[in-house]
């Protein structure tokens, strides 16, 4: 493995020209003001479900430190990216659905995969390419899935899983559930055919669809003001004449209460939505960015944002969790964490058979002489 692949955290030391982006430079709300937002929405709130938002976020957090030190260390192969510092979207998200709702996600799905109900043991086991994996261990990080729980990838096309999504939540309104769908996807997305095609298909026929624009800045190495001509996402919804919202992807209440927002105008009256949820990845795109695009300062300025610091900030100050039970916690996600490598370390890998498996939905003859 070269030293390029082995680095997440890459970055440069120096201010460079290319990086000077106006959203890094601008958050959307100071952290005073976030947090003071946050606190508001906090009290709301029953202290379980706080608890249980926390959990997750803590146990997504430390499920990706674990799996970029196996990655590191030659247990885990292909591509493999951290969502790192984006943990309050798909948490926050995810909490406001039920389990017989759907996710659709992109390759950056870790976080979206278990808060959808899946075990941290199938998904690390998956990232380990062992049979016990969600997909059998044949998809690895870019191809989780798990109709069980609604959970309908892992797509590593980027923008690919958009009208996949739109088409799960058609058929939702063609048989006349209140299931909606959740449809997770980078700010690079945006760009593609594929997403004007859906928001507009998805107002027209009024689908249960809520499509969730996780903006971090960059596609790649790409910051946004590079790829975009018009940088105002939740913009783009007037195009197409569909509810929109712009959240603070920090704060994980926030996430949570609009994705409430949506879920409703959805399950009531089939309506599709548009979150821009703004956020910000910590580490490199994948395990083997280089990281030469962003400052190691502007990295450094949005982890002052950090929403697990946050939220467990906002839960600490206003008396929700004390300090004995903070870590508790952190000692439930560790023993859950520990116990899925454990698990994927001594699963077996696939069978070879398995590779003529799962290949088509209804399968051909798979005998081989
Ligand atoms: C159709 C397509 N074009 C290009 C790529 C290569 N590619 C992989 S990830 C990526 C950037 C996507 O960025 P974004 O949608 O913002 O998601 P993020 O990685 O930031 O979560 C690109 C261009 C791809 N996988 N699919
Ligand atoms: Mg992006």
């Amino acid at each position: 493995m070269s030293a390029e692949e082995t680095s997440a955290t890459g970055v440069m030391d120096q201010e460079s020209p290319e990086t000077d982006a106006a959203t890094n430079a601008a958050p959307a709300q100071t952290t005073g003001e976030l947090k003071a937002a946050q606190k508001s929405r906090l009290a709301e709130l029953d202290r379980e479900t706080l608890i249980d938002i926390y959990h997750q976020m803590l146990l997504a957090r430390r499920f990706e430190e674990k799996a970029a030190e196996a990655y590191s260390g030659g247990k885990i192969g292909g591509f493999c990216h951290l969502y790192i510092g984006q943990e309050a979207v798909a948490i926050g998200a995810i909490s406001a659905i039920r389990r017989d709702d759907y996710v659709l996600t992109s390759y950056r799905e870790h976080a979206h995969a278990i808060a959808k109900g899946m075990s941290p043991e199938s998904v690390m086991a998956e990232l380990f390419g062992k049979a016990t994996g969600c997909s059998k261990g044949k998809g690895g990080s870019m191809h989780m899935f798990d109709k069980e729980f609604g959970f309908l990838g892992g797509h590593a096309i980027v923008g690919g899983q958009i009208p996949l999504a739109t088409g799960v939540a058609f058929a939702s309104k063609y048989k006349g559930t209140d299931q909606v769908t959740l449809c997770f996807f980078g700010e690079a997305a945006v760009n593609q055919g594929a997403f004007h095609e859906s928001l507009n298909m998805a107002q027209l026929w009024k689908v249960p669809c809520i499509y969730i624009c996780e903006n971090n800045q960059y596609g790649m190495g790409t910051s946004l003001e590079r790829a975009m001509s018009s940088h105002d996402i939740s913009q783009k919804s007037c195009a197409y004449d569909i509810a929109a919202e712009f959240v603070d992807g920090m704060d994980v209440l926030a996430v949570r209460e609009a994705t409430l927002r949506a879920v409703e105008r959805a399950r009531k009256d089939y309506l599709p939505t548009l979150l821009e949820v703004r956020t910000y990845r910590f580490m490199g795109h994948s395990m083997s960015d280089p990281g030469n695009y962003r400052t190691r300062a502007e990295i450094e300025r949005h982890q002052e944002r950090d929403p697990i610091k946050l939220f467990s900030a906002s839960l600490k100050e206003e008396g929700v969790l004390s300090d004995s039970e903070f870590q508790e916690i952190e000692a439930q996600v560790k023993e859950q964490v520990e116990k899925a490598v454990k698990f994927a370390e001594e699963s077996p890998l696939p069978d070879p058979k398995e590779l003529y498996t799962d290949v088509y939905a209804s399968p051909i003859n798979t005998q081989r002489d």
